[in-house]
């Protein structure tokens, strides 16, 4: 029997091309998230998309999860085995923010299991393990270790612990909301500075993501 996951965390909907905006446009909710989700293996942080500096022809995904890790808690931090990520990538004609591919990510063991680019068998508030397409699996990179990654059939991946790469200055950010400031300043303050995330990485041959753009979103699925 094929897996079931329940989608407990929704994370962002973003244009590969827009990529970094969007990582900063989504900041204020998903760093600071809901307590039910907020630092477990389900809390996703940011999502980027862009094509690999050191491949033209390749796309990179980055799902970022358990955010606001100080650095004595993060040897520690695992990934929920019981939690499956996923990349849904609308490749469509007419961009219908329904996924046509997906890239499952599970974590077992010390290894990450990944699974697709395919097609999704659903759609929706579910998911399920697409088995019957390509898989590859990787070792889980330690805190400080030397850097793991899995590679099959063109396809790379990566997990593991990694500072986290999103700048924003959250006290500036709440002085212009709370009508105290009228800007930013120059230069700001790195409020996530020295913080660390849970980072599960992916480059994938664009050959597999169809023709023209896609939109691309993340979400974490908990076991049911
Ligand atoms: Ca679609
Ligand atoms: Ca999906």
């Amino acid at each position: 029997m094929k897996p079931k996951f329940n989608r407990k965390n929704f994370a962002i909907v973003l244009v590969s091309t827009m990529a970094i905006l969007s990582g900063v446009y989504l900041i204020a909710a998903d760093h600071i998230d809901a307590p039910a989700v907020t630092g477990k293996g389900s809390d996703i942080t940011d999502v980027y998309a862009f094509q690999s500096p050191a491949t033209s022809s390749n796309m990179v995904f980055v799902v970022n999860v358990q955010g606001l890790l100080a650095p004595s808690a993060t040897a520690a931090a695992s990934f929920d085995p019981e939690v499956m990520v996923e990349i849904n990538i609308d490749n469509s004609a007419t961009k219908d923010n329904v996924e046509d591919l997906v890239i499952q990510a599970t974590f077992e063991n010390g290894k990450v299991q990944l699974y697709g680019p395919i097609a999704p068998i659903q759609t929706g508030l579910n998911s399920t393990l697409v088995t019957s397409g390509g898989y590859i699996e990787g070792s889980v990179t330690a805190y400080k270790g030397s850097v793991a990654v899995g590679e099959k059939n063109g396809i790379k991946v990566f997990a593991g612990p990694r500072d986290d790469p999103f700048f924003f200055d959250l006290e500036a950010y709440s002085a212009v909301i709370g009508g105290t400031a009228s800007g930013f300043n120059n230069p700001g303050n790195d409020t996530f500075k020295g913080t660390n995330v849970l980072s599960l990485v992916v480059e994938v041959p664009k050959s597999m993501l169809g023709t023209g753009s896609v939109n691309v979103w993340a979400t974490s699925n908990r076991r049911k």
